[in-house]
């Protein structure tokens, strides 16, 4: 199935949520357990990534683990164009658009450009943009966050994301983040641009996802929260699906 395909024909019917699974936080037999509680609550696909992977093979091991016990798609969500896995469905082809390092806004995707080619591995366009404080992803990404009250920029880059040709388009206020993206700045861009919003960093609970989704998130997707509510997850991660759900 084609994955965007996938993802705006569930869109057409209900707001998403998407899981992040760092294959470095743990296990690859616990990454495929992971999967298959999120999977049960709710979620509609599986992001993989993470910006301390030490191997391809540990990024291999994790794929394969998740998709020996979940359905779902598993998407991609690299930070360079090492460590790339062929057993992916497909791979978010993101620029960060306001990094000052031009390896991340394109030259790290001229070397997974022939990953994509050679394993037929399905490239996502997208347009991803960090937004204060940016955390590790700011940081190592050097990026110049945007302001949380400089909505103006934000929808500069989203317009100028779709007029590039993008699919989607990301906002990101780092994984971990103390504060999520402002729901006047997911409003601001959804309203300018019309391209599937993904918003993430900092989203722990099903009011605030709830928000954001109101606001106009497409998709949430949450990481963190994933791995500190292991206990009860499945639960946990249902009334924040539902939250947005609703919406
Ligand atoms: C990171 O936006 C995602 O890229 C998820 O952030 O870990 O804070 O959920 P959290």
């Amino acid at each position: 199935m084609n994955l965007t395909d996938y993802i705006l024909q569930k869109l057409e019917e209900k707001k998403l949520h998407f899981s992040l699974i760092d294959p470095d936080k743990q296990s690859a037999d616990d990454a495929g357990v992971l999967a298959k509680t999120v999977e049960e609550a709710g979620s509609s696909a599986i992001m993989v990534g993470g910006s301390t992977i030490a191997s391809s093979k540990q990024v291999d091991e994790t794929i394969l683990a998740i998709k020996a016990q979940s359905t779902l798609p598993v998407i991609l969500f690299p930070s360079s164009a090492e460590h790339l896995s062929k057993y992916a469905d497909g791979i978010f082809f993101m620029s960060l658009l306001n990094s000052r390092d031009v390896d991340y806004v394109i030259r790290e995707h001229v070397k997974g450009a022939f990953f994509v080619r050679d394993t037929g591995i399905q490239p996502l366009p997208m347009g991803y943009l960090i937004v204060e404080p940016g955390m590790t992803v700011g940081r190592v990404g050097k990026v110049d966050p945007v302001k949380r009250n400089d909505i103006k920029t934000a929808v500069g880059f989203a317009l100028a994301a779709k007029y590039l040709g993008m699919k989607f388009f990301y906002l990101e206020a780092g994984s971990g983040a103390p504060k999520p993206v402002p729901n006047e700045m997911i409003s601001a861009v959804k309203e300018n641009v019309d391209l599937p919003l993904l918003v993430g960093g900092g989203i722990r609970d099903a009011k605030t996802a709830r928000g954001k989704a109101k606001a106009g998130a497409d998709i949430i997707v949450t990481g963190t929260a994933l791995e500190k509510n292991k206990e009860n997850l499945k639960d946990y991660l249902k009334t924040i699906i539902e939250a947005i759900e609703g919406v």
